[in-house]
């Protein structure tokens, strides 16, 4: 599967009805299902965290493993009948394993979450002090938020962003650390636009006594295409969902050193879950086994250059980007001290033009966190489709346009047109215009 070849002719080839059993059973869902096809193939999607998922992928994940209940590990389960689920899972966990170069990887977390609620609980006491990037930062609710179980059930001390450069102050959160002494420094991010420096959390955390623990959910697909540098081999403990630009089903891993894996292994099952979703696992095989592809490398590649492209075409229309660009898959965009307009009024007027991204918080943001003064936006998906620097440029110019009149819907319709227009002549994974 090659994410940047030739599209597939939009339009119905074949004769035979798509999706059958669905058609006799639920036709209801089945329509759901295929407007949501439409929706992926015809709009540009930018919400950084999603991507599309291959036929290979999809078909794994919708598999007879969905039937199984295998609570345990392969050889330790509780249940019998694991003589085939074993070996997926084995083979899913060696696949983990080469590729990040850790010592154990559990695939069984249900998504980050609970991953992030195993690997804390494995390693930390309630009670203990955690140092997270604050949420409206960029960080995630998971790495101490005041309202989720990780700033209740742990005394839990945010680190901030720099307010000149917008960007990870290693000197601060070195200082903080050595004033509050935590037990546990998590480092990975869901907002923010920069190469994170592993090595330097590493040190600080051996400075303090503290464990380290990365998140890597947003850009592991950065990390196994080669570019950005991968935390897993020096923290102690780390996980990543595995659906954003890894490109697999939803689903999360936890990777580790050999002296947490069995905590680890207990604190997901019996601490948090019970049967793991097997049908799930197999789809993240796939997305591994996918990664390893030269396609996968071009990709990662170019999910970057056009993140690049299309930060400095905003640019150039005068919007304010938080740090002042981008080295990964996503851009966070102040809209309203740069143009007038909120968060949510933008990402709405943007979704009626057929560009779809979120509102978000931006650092040190004054305005609410449900109309707030940014949007997140990224190339994953679009990349994912095969597509380049010249389409981010049109990308740009559309944004530009659709804020700018983000009350004149005869506008946004009119660019919504322009957009479906452009996605005909490129292919999305996973989906085949052909059959609907
Ligand atoms: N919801 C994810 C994101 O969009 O970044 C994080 O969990």
């Amino acid at each position: 599967m090659n994410p940047v070849t030739t599209p597939p002719p939009p339009t119905k080839t074949s004769t035979m009805t798509y999706l059958p059993a669905l058609e006799k059973t639920d036709p209801e869902i089945r329509d759901l299902i295929i407007q949501e096809e439409k929706r992926e193939f015809n709009k540009l999607r930018l919400i950084p965290s999603e991507n599309y998922a291959s036929h290979a992928v999809r078909e794994a994940t919708g598999s007879i493993f969905t039937n199984k209940y295998s609570e345990g590990y392969p050889k330790k389960r509780y249940y019998e009948g694991q003589q085939v689920t074993d070996l997926l899972e084995a083979l899913a966990c060696d696949r983990a394993k080469k590729i990040f170069g850790v010592d154990h990887v559990n695939v069984q977390p249900h998504s980050g979450s609970p991953a992030n609620m195993a690997s804390y609980r494995a390693i930390l006491k309630p009670g203990d002090t955690i140092m997270g990037l604050s949420l409206p930062h960029g960080g995630h609710l998971t790495h101490g938020w005041k309202s989720n179980f990780s700033g209740s059930l742990y005394n839990s001390v945010p680190y901030e962003l720099d307010p000149k450069t917008e960007m990870l102050n290693y000197d601060k959160i070195r200082e903080l650390a050595l004033e509050v002494k935590p037990q546990l420094i998590i480092a990975g991010y869901t907002a923010y636009p920069r190469i994170i420096d592993w090595t330097k959390f590493r040190e600080i955390c051996d400075e303090v006594g503290a464990k380290f623990h990365a998140d890597t959910s947003h850009i592991t697909g950065l990390i196994v295409g080669g570019q950005h540098p991968n935390p897993f081999p020096i923290a102690d403990t780390g996980i990543t969902t595995t659906h954003k630009t890894l490109r697999g089903p939803r689903g999360a891993m936890i990777l580790c050193k050999e002296e947490n894996a069995e905590a680890v292994n207990k604190a997901i099952i019996p601490g948090i879950q019970g049967g793991p979703h097997l049908h799930t696992i197999s789809g993240i095989a796939v997305a591994l086994k996918e990664s390893q592809t030269p396609e996968f490398k071009v990709y990662a590649e170019q999910v970057v250059k056009n993140a690049k492209a299309l930060a400095e075409r905003l640019l150039k229309h005068g919007f304010r980007l938080v740090s002042g660009g981008t080295d990964n898959h996503l851009i966070l965009m102040e809209v309203f001290e740069s143009k007038g307009i909120l968060g949510r009024d933008a990402s709405r007027a943007l979704d009626k033009a057929g560009i779809v991204c979120n509102c978000n918080l931006v650092p040190f943001d004054k305005k609410s966190p449900f109309n707030p003064s940014g949007i997140r936006i990224g190339t994953p998906s679009m990349t994912s489709r095969g597509m380049k620097e010249a389409e981010m440029e049109k990308l740009g110019d559309w944004m530009n346009e659709a804020l700018a009149n983000a009350d004149n819907d005869s506008i946004l319709q009119r660019i919504e047109g322009e957009v479906k227009e452009l996605c005909q002549n490129f292919q999305c994974p996973g989906i085949d215009p052909s059959k609907w």
